[in-house]
């Protein structure tokens, strides 16, 4: 495993991490507060070129590794979950089944574009009698000459109001089941294709959650991404690193609420002296940087075998697991430690507590990491 971080990654981690702190952290709170995407955030982070990290140059990428892509969403969650969701949703989800599945073609068309962050990204799964049932999806593509035609729609859909270009699945051969399902690429302004409300949410706001409605959209066949019906195994491929990426999410979150608290304990004074100096405090210090670290070795082992192209389908899914969590216990105390104060949205607990419950529920519920270890551990 690499531990410590190559000279590459800590350079990454401290360079988002200063760009975080300078440009996203000053911006967190309106953000919540507006519930509006954050177009100006998008686009530094493409300038950053943080929007391609693991994919090659070659394809507009940073050329970077996975582990790195883990790290920066830590860093940026560490001061926003929106903008982490908004990087996950782009780069996890639409940007890389394009990379693992697309043909030479799509990836010049809509890889090199999104991987620079000249257009937003995002991934169409969930349907409202599919969610953790992910194989019950109803959207329909049928094949007509050069074309699919689409009937149906999704919910739930991260960056959906503002993305350019959408992963989406459908199915294809309704008979054959979950082996009967596609993906497909789908640009903003077809015909018959058309975004919903957004979704007012508990936290991760300014994400542009909706909703998406496909009535007899036409798409080129040029764009059924990858082979026909294998789009259910794709979308699980990709949901094993997504949720390394959550995961990520999640300790980023918990490491925020951590150094809040941290810091908020030396500074508040009750009975005469600082609450650090209380064992209760201190106790509940020492076990949320305990579940920090766990859970940061956690994240790095199943980052590292997707890496080095390893099975990590049982690491991934304990990471998630485990890693959200812990960022529920994290920032539940976080806020314990202010008190009264944590339970304001003067303070930036209350926030990171909303944000991070999402966690337990998107790219699989925890129920459904639980199903994906137990098949792994016994080898179903
Ligand atoms: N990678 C590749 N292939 C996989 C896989 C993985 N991680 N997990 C399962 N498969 C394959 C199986 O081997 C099986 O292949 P065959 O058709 O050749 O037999 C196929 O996929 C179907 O698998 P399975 O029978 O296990 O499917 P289920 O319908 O039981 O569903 C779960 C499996 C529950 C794990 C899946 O539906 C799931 O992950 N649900 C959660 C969805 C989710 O995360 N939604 C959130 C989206 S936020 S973007």
């Amino acid at each position: 495993m690499t531990f410590p971080m190559t000279e590459e990654q800590a350079l990454i981690r401290q360079t988002v991490h200063e760009f975080a702190e300078n440009e996203i952290a000053p911006r967190a709170a309106e953000i919540d507060a507006m519930d509006a995407f954050p177009h100006d955030i998008f686009q530094k982070m493409a300038a950053l070129g943080l929007l391609g990290i693991p994919f090659s140059e070659q394809y507009g990428g940073a050329g970077s590794d996975y582990n790195s892509l883990i790290i920066v969403l830590e860093e940026i969650a560490r001061v926003s979950g929106s903008v982490a969701l908004i990087l996950d949703a782009h780069s996890s989800l639409c940007c890389e089944p394009i990379a693992l599945f697309g043909s030479e073609a799509q990836k010049q068309k809509y890889l090199i574009p999104l991987a620079r962050g000249e257009k937003i990204g995002a991934f169409g799964l969930t349907e409202p009698q599919a969610g953790s049932d992910a194989g019950a999806t109803r959207t329909r593509a049928l094949r007509d000459g050069d074309e699919w035609v689409l009937n149906g729609e999704k919910i739930f859909i991260t960056n959906g109001t503002v993305a350019d270009v959408l992963v989406v699945t459908a199915k294809t051969d309704p008979q054959k089941g979950t082996r009967g399902i596609s993906a497909f690429i789908l640009e903003k302004g077809t015909p018959g294709f058309r975004v919903g409300h957004e979704e007012k949410k508990m936290g991760l706001k300014g994400t542009a959650t909706t909703e998406l409605f496909f009535e007899d959209c036409r798409i080129p066949a040029a764009n059924l991404l990858g082979q026909e019906n294998q789009g259910f195994k794709q979308f699980l491929v990709t949901l094993d690193a997504g949720r390394v990426a959550i995961a990520a999410m999640a300790l980023g979150l918990a490491r925020g609420a951590y150094e809040r608290a941290l810091a908020y304990s030396q500074e508040r004074v009750q009975f005469d002296q600082p609450i650090a100096d209380f064992q209760a405090i201190q106790w509940m210090l020492a076990e949320m940087a305990t579940d920090i670290d766990a859970a940061r070795l956690m994240i790095a082992r199943a980052a590292d075998l997707r890496s080095r192209g390893q099975r990590f389908i049982k690491e991934a899914a304990m990471a998630k697991l485990f890693a959200t969590e812990v960022s529920e216990r994290v920032c539940y105390k976080a806020i314990q430690i202010h008190g009264g104060y944590g339970y304001l949205q003067d303070y930036a607990v209350e926030r990171m507590y909303r944000d991070q419950r999402l966690c337990a529920i998107g790219e699989g519920t925890n129920e459904i990491q639980h199903l994906v270890i137990a098949r792994q551990i016994l080898g179903r």
